[in-house]
């Protein structure tokens, strides 16, 4: 994770030094009015269901397919939400990834990548996501506050991934759903029962969603059963060679 953040630190100041925050503001999506994840999460299947090429935990994923053909079948077959990853360097995504299904989906589309920087903000808005990802793991409490703060003077939504109970501390009442993840970024271990542990830990009225390492129904409905609201899947559709199809068959 540090060597990740380091990565990103780079690219930030790069992308900085190219475009201004006047350009990210004067671009097309940046007026635009965004799709909430939080209605849409609790009507449809629930899933936020996610466009993946590659991961360092599993290397190369599926880098054959494009990101409109998956979406579009993701978003007709009852999808809540899409997840994309921006990241390049480790998980093999861009901003044109969002780019260009923005005008095709109208499901909200989170922008997955390592928030660190408030300039990453405006740039979600200027894509034209909906949602951005805080993962409490890189950020303090206090960043997790200052980054939801101004994710909603842009209009998009946050949702805030945890993953020990030392990070609920990142907690507040104004982040809009919170994600548990089933996978240790250390050391990449999925354990469904400790996420439910954690959730049981939040307020009963935050809208909660288990993410990652969801292969099967079971693991699905065992979820569904303890409570938590949205499921975010990456892997089990997009390992694939159609990953619309695999996930038309999970959900019905
Ligand atoms: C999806 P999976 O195991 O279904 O592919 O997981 C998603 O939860 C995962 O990609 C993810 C992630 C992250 C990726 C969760 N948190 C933070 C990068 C950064």
């Amino acid at each position: 994770l540090d060597k990740i953040i380091e990565t990103k630190e780079r690219e930030i100041s790069d992308s900085k030094s190219k475009i201004s925050l006047q350009q990210l503001k004067d671009s097309e999506f940046f007026e635009r009015k965004t799709n909430s994840l939080k209605e849409t999460i609790k009507s449809k299947s629930g899933i936020i269901a996610e466009f993946k090429r590659k991961s360092p935990s599993k290397g190369i994923i599926n880098d054959k397919v494009p990101p409109l053909e998956v979406v579009s079948a993701y978003e007709q077959f009852g999808a809540s939400g899409i997840s994309i990853l921006t990241d390049k360097d480790y998980f093999g995504g861009s901003f044109e990834d969002i780019l260009s299904i923005r005008n095709h989906i109208n499901i909200p589309i989170l922008r997955k990548d390592f928030m660190i920087d408030e300039y990453q903000f405006y740039e979600a808005k200027s894509i034209g996501a909906d949602v951005v990802l805080l993962i409490a793991a890189c950020l303090s409490p206090q960043q997790v506050q200052e980054f939801t703060q101004l994710s909603h003077e842009l209009g998009l939504e946050v949702l805030l991934e945890i993953h020990t109970e030392a990070e609920l501390k990142h907690f507040n009442l104004e982040i809009d759903l919170v994600g548990i993840n089933n996978r240790n970024l250390k050391d990449f271990k999925v354990d469904l029962q400790h996420s439910v542990n954690l959730k049981n830990q939040l307020p009963k009225d935050v809208l909660s969603i288990a993410e990652s390492g969801i292969y099967n129904i079971n693991d699905f409905n065992y979820l569904k059963e303890k409570g938590f609201n949205g499921f975010l899947m990456g892997e089990y559709f997009m390992k694939h060679e159609n990953p619309g199809n695999k996930f038309e068959e999970f959900v019905s």
